[in-house]
């Protein structure tokens, strides 16, 4: 098992720490819940054949175990959380690649949940060393608060890029082949922290003011809709 450690000291800009990890994301799917007792089955598609990949493949791979913190466009952070899992480059690279056409350019990779969220990265920041399909948080098998049974960890980049409940990742040619979920001023391309690329048009320092008095709210319907699952 490989470890990465990628905690900061300071915050990254317009950050705040929170003492608890709580469950986050779009409002629409707070009321879904990740079948317990299936095991993830993942297809790779797009400008691609479709592939089919099941624990079983991924297994072969080396386990990452990665530290660090987890920050939310909405301006909160939740330090120094562990998780394991596969790199997206191996699986990429191991279970992807020799299946391509010969001199294809994929640009960009769309990570979907079983939720039906997505969102899209570029395939050149999913291959970084630090981005994982986990499956583990803090040592314990995902819950269904926090992604399971597979997620997309990008710790460079804001939480919403981090897709939870993964199902599906279509990789295209190009950059365009992509809807959004989000409003389209949400998502930028690339939504790296250290950058503060919370969304597009307006400066990540302005999103700051739009976003952070939404965090209470939205903590508080998650916990709603997760007292309520349990009664
Ligand atoms: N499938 C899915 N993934 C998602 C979301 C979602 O609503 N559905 N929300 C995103 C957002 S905005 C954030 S901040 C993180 C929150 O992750 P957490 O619930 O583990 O804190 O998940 C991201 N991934
Ligand atoms: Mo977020």
């Amino acid at each position: 098992m490989k470890n990465i450690t990628e905690h900061e000291t300071i915050l990254p800009a317009g950050q705040q720490a929170r003492p608890d990890f709580p469950r986050f994301g779009v409002q629409a799917f707070a009321k879904f819940q990740a079948p317990v007792t299936t095991p993830y089955a993942l297809t790779v598609a797009g400008d691609i054949p479709a592939i089919k990949l099941c624990p079983e493949d991924l297994i072969h791979l080396e386990r990452v175990e990665l530290a660090a913190d987890f920050h939310c466009v909405a301006t909160w952070s939740y330090r120094g959380v562990s998780w394991s899992g596969f790199r997206f480059r191996e699986v990429f690279e191991q279970l992807v690649r020799a299946q391509l056409p010969p001199n294809i350019d994929l640009k960009l990779a769309v990570f979907g949940g079983l939720d039906g969220y997505r969102a899209s990265l570029l395939l050149e920041d999913a291959l970084a060393n630090d981005v994982l399909l986990a499956d583990t948080l803090n040592g314990e098998p995902l819950t269904n608060n926090h992604g399971s049974p597979l997620r997309l960890i990008a710790p460079a980049h804001y939480g919403y890029k981090n897709v939870k409940h993964l199902a599906k990742i279509d990789l295209w040619c190009n950059v365009h082949s992509y809807r959004p979920i989000l409003p389209k001023f949400m998502e930028h391309p690339r939504g790296r922290v250290a950058y503060e690329e919370r969304g597009r048009y307006l400066p990540g320092w302005l999103l700051r003011y739009v976003y952070r008095p939404l965090i209470q709210p939205i903590v508080r319907h998650f916990e709603r809709v997760e007292a309520d699952n349990a009664t």
